[in-house]
């Protein structure tokens, strides 16, 4: 509630800037003027404003998603990006170390033949990365 204060007199310029100088420090921490939904007692939300004024934008509200260009499900983690929802070619899980073929990523499995006739000697790993010279993947071998 606003105080009412009666003056019989007419006030001195001092007096009147002390007033408007009270308001000014009431509203100090307002960070954008123009915008009444913002202020330092707002609820932040993800919209891309800091709404609480407290010098971040969004704070809590983004996670972080990785580029997945070969759509194997797997993300480039050297491809990442904070927002507040996923956006369309990225995931949340990493590891793909090949982004650019969806062969490969870390279900990859890489079956030996040690003597490159087509035919793996059945012995197998699972991994992203080619793991040499004698190691194929099953669309390589007869
Ligand atoms: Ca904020
Ligand atoms: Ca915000
Ligand atoms: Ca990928
Ligand atoms: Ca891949």
């Amino acid at each position: 509630m606003d105080d009412i204060r009666i003056y019989n007199r007419a006030l001195s310029a001092t007096e009147v800037q002390k007033m408007y100088t009270l308001t000014d420090k009431a509203q100090a921490g307002d960070c954008t003027d123009a915008n009444g939904a913002v202020h330092p007692l707002a609820a932040e939300v993800c919209d891309g404003i800091d709404n609480d004024c407290d010098g971040v934008t969004d704070e809590g509200m983004t996670s972080t998603y990785y580029e997945d260009s070969d759509g194997d499900g797997y993300g480039n983690a050297s491809a990442p990006t904070s927002t507040c929802s996923l956006p369309v070619g990225y995931v949340t899980t990493t590891g793909d170390c090949l982004d650019t073929d969806a062969r490969v990523n870390p279900t990859t499995v890489w079956y030996s033949d040690d003597d490159a006739d087509g035919f793996s000697d059945g012995v197998v790993q699972t991994a992203c990365t080619d793991p040499g010279a004698t190691w194929y993947q099953s669309y390589q071998l007869i």
